[in-house]
């Protein structure tokens, strides 16, 4: 028996310590731990409302848009004004927010997963003119290996020449990131941390000079994406073939939906998405969202006993050390079940509800590869679903731009109310996110985040069952345990964000004060 210790876990967000048991070539158990506590929401307690949508973009830099857009739903919700966001308002909030699914999943795979398969040593004695390949020459000439070392060594399939492509790429993402970032920021304002998506629907309105720059930028990243991203992400999955038969999770899937219906010219309602919500069981069977089969467990997280419970009422207290604990994260379920969050959740849940875009693209990809769906459910599937996702949200966000309407309203009128709970949920680009609050004398008195990665990467719950990504790792074969590039493969497959899942959010009904309780 050998134990695998990777501690921190690098090119993720945030600090993850990853544990696995390996007994004959083959994992048998396995931990995740969130090693940092956080705090930020706590600051939201006694906080105006209209605090909440830019306090919580803190949570994380490469998410923030996403935390704009589920606190600003949820402050519709308790604002009573759901139903009344004006097309634009609609569309500038899926306009920021899609910006950054592209920025986020072309980050994910170019510059923290894809080192996992690339072989940057092929590009040492390139002596081509490539200007990305030889500006990553002279990072090897001149000792500066920061951005591609610590690596594992031994198992990098990729011919010299893939090597080389794929390297060009990774540089070229750099710049696709930063069209992207300004996307955000032509409508939201700045990137990170948008000022644009507020309740009620955005800060400004369009202009035509706007919507063409942004389609502008747009449109060099929708070449990208199919001329770079698919055809990389499909050569990886020709190479580590195996990665598509290993690493597959609890096999439920949950989906919150994304990108409200204002831009596929129906009403702007949060229950017509252009990303559908839905769940698929253990049975493939597809069902919708209840919200309120959702609860966390704290059994083996380092909170109080007794502070578990659905996000509208649990509380959170820190327990340091609390015995049986592991993690500052902790473990959602619905109906008490581990689910599965991500743009692998999202493609079979819009490819089991029938729609016609996720279909052909699934089924396209798998029939190039020659294999069949259950396939996409492992470490490999889920960065084909990343990148599959990318691209329809790319190609739908070129129509969504054309349906602004100079001149028309982009914000609804809303008072904040003395009392108030709201709940608002949308996915963000690593999973399913929902923000909870409760107003009370028109301040907030309590709020509550279930993010993504605290899906994926939360510890054992009650029951003792595993989380998803525990549960992906157990049952993977590994090599060599002192290069286990298998597990940290199947971990950053999920892309995690561990900023982002401990954002900790405190609901008791006193201060801890702001950096006070460790
Ligand atoms: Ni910090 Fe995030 C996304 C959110 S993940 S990146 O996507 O919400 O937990
Ligand atoms: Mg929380």
């Amino acid at each position: 028996m050998q134990r695998i210790v990777i501690d921190p876990v690098t090119r993720i967000e945030g600090h993850l310590k990853v544990e696995a048991v390996v007994e004959a070539g083959v994992v048998k158990e396995a931990w995740t731990t969130g090693t940092l506590f956080r705090g930020i929401e706590m600051i939201l307690q006694g906080r105006h409302p209209l605090d909440a949508p830019r306090i919580t973009q803190r949570i994380c830099g490469v998410c923030p848009t996403a935390h704009a857009t589920a606190s600003s739903l949820c402050l519709d919700d308790a604002f009573g004004i759901a139903e009344d966001i004006p097309d634009n308002g609609c569309i500038g909030r899926n306009l920021i927010l899609g910006a950054n699914f592209i920025q986020s999943h072309v980050l994910h795979f170019y510059h923290l997963a894809l080192l996992d398969y690339l072989d940057l040593t092929a590009v040492a004695d390139y002596e081509g003119q490539d200007p990305d390949l030889l500006s990553i020459r002279q990072f090897i000439e001149r000792g500066e290996l920061g951005p591609f070392l610590p690596r594992l060594e031994g198992d990098y399939r990729l011919s010299k020449e893939e090597n080389r492509v794929l390297a060009a790429h990774y540089v070229k993402a750099l710049t696709i990131r930063r069209l992207a970032h300004e996307m955000s920021s032509i409508f939201g304002g700045k990137m990170p941390h948008s000022m644009g998506i507020v309740p009620g629907g955005v800060t400004a309105g369009p202009t035509v000079s706007k919507m063409t720059g942004f389609l502008w930028k747009l449109n060099d990243i929708r070449q990208f994406i199919s001329g770079c991203y698919l055809p990389d992400v499909m050569t990886v999955a020709r190479r580590y073939g195996e990665h598509l038969e290993q690493g597959r999770g609890p096999g439920r899937y949950l989906s919150y939906g994304a990108f409200d219906g204002a831009s596929l010219g129906g009403p702007p309602t949060g229950r017509q998405r252009f990303v559908p919500a839905g769940r698929l069981a253990e049975d493939g069977s597809l069902a919708e969202v209840d919200p309120g089969a959702i609860a966390e467990s704290v059994a083996h997280s380092w909170y109080a006993e007794g502070t578990d419970g659905p996000p509208a009422e649990e509380t959170t207290v820190p327990e340091p050390g609390k015995e049986g604990g592991y993690s500052w994260i902790k473990s959602p379920r619905y109906d008490g079940a581990p689910y599965e969050v991500g743009p692998l959740a999202r493609m079979l849940v819009a490819y089991a509800g029938g729609q016609e875009e996720a279909r052909a693209a699934v089924d396209g990809a798998l029939s190039e590869l020659g294999v069949g769906m259950d396939r996409l459910k492992s470490t490999l599937g889920r960065h084909i679903a990343r990148a599959l996702e990318c691209r329809l949200v790319a190609e739908a966000m070129a129509e969504w731009v054309l349906a602004f309407q100079p001149g028309e309203p982009h914000c609804a009128e809303f008072y904040i109310p003395e009392e108030a709970v709201g709940a608002g949920m949308t996915g963000a680009p690593r999973g399913a996110l929902g923000h909870w609050v409760k107003i009370e004398g028109g301040r907030i008195a309590r709020y509550q985040a279930v993010v993504p990665t605290t899906w994926n990467a939360g510890p054992r719950d009650a029951a003792d069952e595993p989380g998803p990504m525990e549960q992906a790792i157990t049952g993977i074969t590994v090599r060599d345990a002192e290069q286990p590039f298998e597990v940290l493969r199947v971990v950053r497959s999920f892309d995690p964000c561990l900023a982002c899942s401990v954002h900790l959010v405190t609901v008791r009904g006193r201060s801890l004060g702001r950096f006070r309780v460790l």
